[in-house]
């Protein structure tokens, strides 16, 4: 099938878009670079040596992959380059990646607050009133956070997959049932968006019958695919610093080149993870099983095992021998707290979860050691507080 893949040049979106074309599917890559020019404002690199868009589709050309094109496009703030997109490209589906995705980099300031809103919200939106206006039956996968339903605590209830059945009491002390949208608790500026999404998608759904499949995924783990470890020229990315790198892949790179685990308050913050592998299996599942025309959002629980945050730094310590270094959190969010997941959909359509016990820690562990030289000691610590009480803990504890 025809498919644009929205932010297919940054880390889940680029092994995603390799594996469709893998896969036979027609791949165009939209992608404004922002991600690429973020990393140049901040001045920190990838781990990993990345070569540029069009190098990458030349590599993948070259070891015989089906020939993908790359289109450079703002879909927040190009509209009408948009609109002409669709028409001419005419695909049966998009799959959209293409937001600002890192929590502290959206609590870093106002600018980046405004910014991280303006993208991800005209994005999303802009994509669906072009899909309305081009008349188009287009089905969108979507890549929304687990963030979306909030670390609080959930009284040890199972998170379910985007809907909640609840009872509602009458005044006269009867009782309806209702399926309604999960409630939302975001953590940040960047996981409020996600919540904005996803009542975008609940009401272009149901006033113009948009076909789509929101995916809450848990953190993703891991570097390369298969098929990205084809040839060095498409090697994926690996954020490691303290705004775009990730828990798990940050403490495996810290193991790597000795540098002391960075846990956050007492570590006791539980996640959902999922590693690039099964992500990227994941969105071909949900490619390749549409929603029926006139069917409901579809929202599957993208993530495969949770894990608490310090648990998680004595796993890589014991594996490594690393240090653990417990630091003042940048972040108001809960201590501690419990993630009970439904992930049924996609076990039901397949999946066939790795875990973090496959051997995989350690491979992260070698990538990261392969290329000690290019990490920049000094970006590792996470500056970005979220409020001025944070900031200040953030001063007397440095
Ligand atoms: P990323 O920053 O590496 O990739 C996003 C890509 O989108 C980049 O290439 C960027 O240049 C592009 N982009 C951003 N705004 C755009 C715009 N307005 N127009 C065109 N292109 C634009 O992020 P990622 O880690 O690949 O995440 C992709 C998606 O998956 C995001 O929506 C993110 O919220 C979601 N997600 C990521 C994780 C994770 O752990 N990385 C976990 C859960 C959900
Ligand atoms: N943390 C540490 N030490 C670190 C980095 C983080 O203890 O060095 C803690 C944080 O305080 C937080 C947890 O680890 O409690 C997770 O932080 P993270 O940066 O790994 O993940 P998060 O900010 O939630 O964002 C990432 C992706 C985002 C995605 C989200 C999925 O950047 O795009 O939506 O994971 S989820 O966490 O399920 O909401």
């Amino acid at each position: 099938m025809k498919v644009l893949v929205l932010g297919g040049d940054g880390f889940c979106g680029w092994p995603c878009a390799v594996n469709l074309a893998d896969a036979g599917h027609d791949v165009v890559i939209v992608d404004n670079l922002s991600r690429r020019k973020i990393d140049i404002d901040l001045e920190v690199e990838s781990l990993t040596p990345i070569t540029t868009i069009n190098e990458r589709l030349r590599a993948w050309d070259q070891v015989g992959g089906k020939a993908m094109r790359f289109v450079h496009l703002d879909i927040a703030r190009e509209y009408d380059r948009l609109l002409s997109l669709l028409r001419s490209e005419r695909p049966e589906a998009v799959v959209h990646f293409a937001e600002q995705r890192a929590a502290p980099y959206s609590m870093k300031s106002s600018a980046t607050k405004r910014y991280t809103v303006d993208n991800n919200v005209n994005g999303t939106h802009n994509l669906l009133a072009a899909i309305v206006e081009s008349g188009l039956d287009v089905h969108i996968v979507h890549l929304g956070t687990m963030g979306v339903y909030g670390y609080g605590s959930h009284r040890g209830a199972t998170i379910p997959e985007g809907y909640l059945t609840v009872e509602v009491p009458q005044a006269d002390g009867s009782r309806f049932t209702e399926k309604i949208l999960h409630p939302t608790d975001p953590g940040s500026v960047y996981h409020m968006t996600k919540t904005l999404d996803q009542l975008l998608f609940y009401y272009y759904n149901k006033n113009d019958s948009i076909r789509v499949t929101d995916l809450h995924q848990g953190i993703v783990w891991g570097t390369n695919t298969a098929l990205t470890d084809k040839d060095p020229r498409l090697t994926n990315r690996f954020d490691y610093d303290g705004d775009y790198g990730t828990v798990l892949n940050r403490f495996l790179m810290q193991a790597a080149i000795g540098y002391p685990l960075t846990v956050h308050g007492t570590g006791g913050q539980t996640r959902a993870f999922i590693h690039i592998r099964d992500s990227v299996r994941c969105v071909q599942l949900a490619l390749e099983n549409p929603p029926t025309s006139g069917e409901k959002v579809k929202i599957f629980n993208q993530m495969t095992e949770s894990h608490q945050v310090g648990q998680l730094a004595q796993k890589v310590a014991d594996l490594t021998g690393a240090e653990i270094r417990f630091q003042a959190n940048p972040r108001k969010e809960a201590i501690e707290n419990d993630l009970i997941v439904d992930n049924r959909c996609f076990i039901e359509l397949g999946l066939q979860p790795t875990t973090l016990d496959d051997g995989l820690l350690a491979e992260v562990v070698d990538v990261a050691r392969r290329w000690a030289d290019r990490c920049d000691r000094s970006r590792i610590p996470c500056l970005s507080a979220w409020t001025s009480r944070q900031a200040e803990a953030l001063r007397t504890h440095a």
